[in-house]
């Protein structure tokens, strides 16, 4: 209800702006130079999501005229995607549109959002739900003379970010795509601008026809683990966004205590460090490829083996994959760019960075100062002392 009554005093705020610039000494004089336009990209903080997660959706904007007002209906799919309470959708306008007022109208239906002129059925109600973003500019004095805090970059720059929910209760097995867009055919955008942030006389509005805008949607995809999956230890991750299992033990020839298959079973493959197809051979590796089948047939997952701190795949942190990680340290090994296993093996600490801090953490486990604790997120390496 906060954010309804934000958006009225938003709306509010327009028709001051207005009527002052109208009837004071700001009048709508100005024109629109020709050549304006808008690109407008929505990029979310993940791509790879999970039934009850939350994306954080960013509207990035570049202009190349001083906008003083604008409006973006943003629609989702509702069988998807859901809006949480005011302080879970935590809109934020960034510092570069301040000083100005901005809100979020998380309480409309899609028709209004986008404007009751577009009768397009490919935005339905019971399809898309919607919020409707709005912003304008303030002003400030600045060496004596009042500015209008416009918003003109060239570069795209984050202007809005706001959560969405991904429903909790959604069930796959199959992955299930859900977009954010602006659809370009929307009628309720604002295009108000000023030819000179400090000539108030200059202001002009357009339309589509004199502001060109592009948009770029956000698709997001909700993966599932199939109930067919049985986890059998907490420490064990099945991680979609890198097809990868970890939290395992080093020098298993089986994952059949961490994992389990309903109906079904388990196959091995693997992958050596030169990213090609071999054969298993019956060691549970960093690049062991396991695949969890359904007695009929059916492919229910497949994930890449990380144990981390083994880089030549043989389930082992020892010697070996020490003398591989000086060389990492060197530069002289770079292919863990290229496999994302192989980077998160290598990632020993899970700084999310492959450096000479893993390789001294293998050192001291060559060693046997430390011993690596698969079931740890973050600084693994734990030492015997
Ligand atoms: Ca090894
Ligand atoms: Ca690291």
């Amino acid at each position: 209800m906060k954010n309804i009554k934000k958006l009225i005093a938003l709306t509010a705020t327009i028709c001051i702006l207005v009527s002052a610039l109208s009837t004071a000494a700001f009048a709508f004089g100005g024109t629109a130079v020709g050549n304006e336009k808008m690109d407008i990209a929505i990029v979310t903080d993940k791509t790879s999501v999970h039934a009850g997660d939350v994306v954080k959706v960013s509207i990035n904007i570049s202009n190349n005229y001083n906008a003083a007002n604008m409006r973006w209906p943003v629609l989702f799919d509702n069988s998807v995607f859901e809006l949480g309470t005011e302080a879970e959708t935590d809109f934020t306008a960034a510092s570069v549109l301040t000083p100005g007022t901005s809100g979020i109208n998380t309480d409309i239906d899609t028709q209004t959002a986008i404007g009751a002129g577009v009768t397009s059925s490919s935005f339905k109600v019971e399809d898309y739900n919607a919020v409707l973003i709005q912003w304008v500019a303030g002003s400030s004095a600045e060496n004596g003379t009042q500015t209008m805090n416009c918003f003109n970059s060239s570069a795209s720059v984050t202007c809005f970010t706001f959560n969405l929910k991904v429903k909790a209760d959604l069930e796959g097995p199959t992955a299930i795509d859900g977009r954010i867009f602006i659809p370009s055919e929307a009628t309720t955008f604002y295009y108000m601008a000023m030819n000179s942030k400090t000539d108030a006389t200059t202001i002009y509005t357009m339309d589509k026809e004199t502001c060109l805008m592009t948009f770029d949607d956000a698709v997001v995809t909700v993966k599932f683990l199939n109930p067919e999956i049985v986890l059998l230890n907490e420490s064990v991750v099945l991680d979609y966004d890198n097809n990868a299992i970890y939290g395992l033990a080093e020098g298993l020839s089986s994952i059949e205590d961490y994992v389990t298959v309903t109906d079904g079973y388990v196959e091995y493959t693997r992958f050596a460090t030169d990213n090609t197809v071999a054969p298993f051979e019956g060691v549970v590796g960093t690049g062991t490829y396991v695949t969890f089948m359904g007695n009929d047939g059916t492919n229910l997952g497949e994930f890449f083996v990380v144990i981390f701190g083994d880089y030549n795949g043989d389930g082992l942190v020892d010697l070996e994959d020490d003398t591989y990680f000086a060389s990492i340290a060197n530069y002289e090994i770079m292919d863990y760019f290229e496999s994302q296993y192989l980077f998160l093996a290598c990632d020993v600490n899970g700084d999310g960075s492959v450096d000479t801090m893993d390789a001294t953490d293998v050192s001291s486990v060559a060693n046997y100062d430390a011993y690596v604790d698969q079931t740890l997120a973050e600084n693994r390496v734990v030492s015997y002392s």
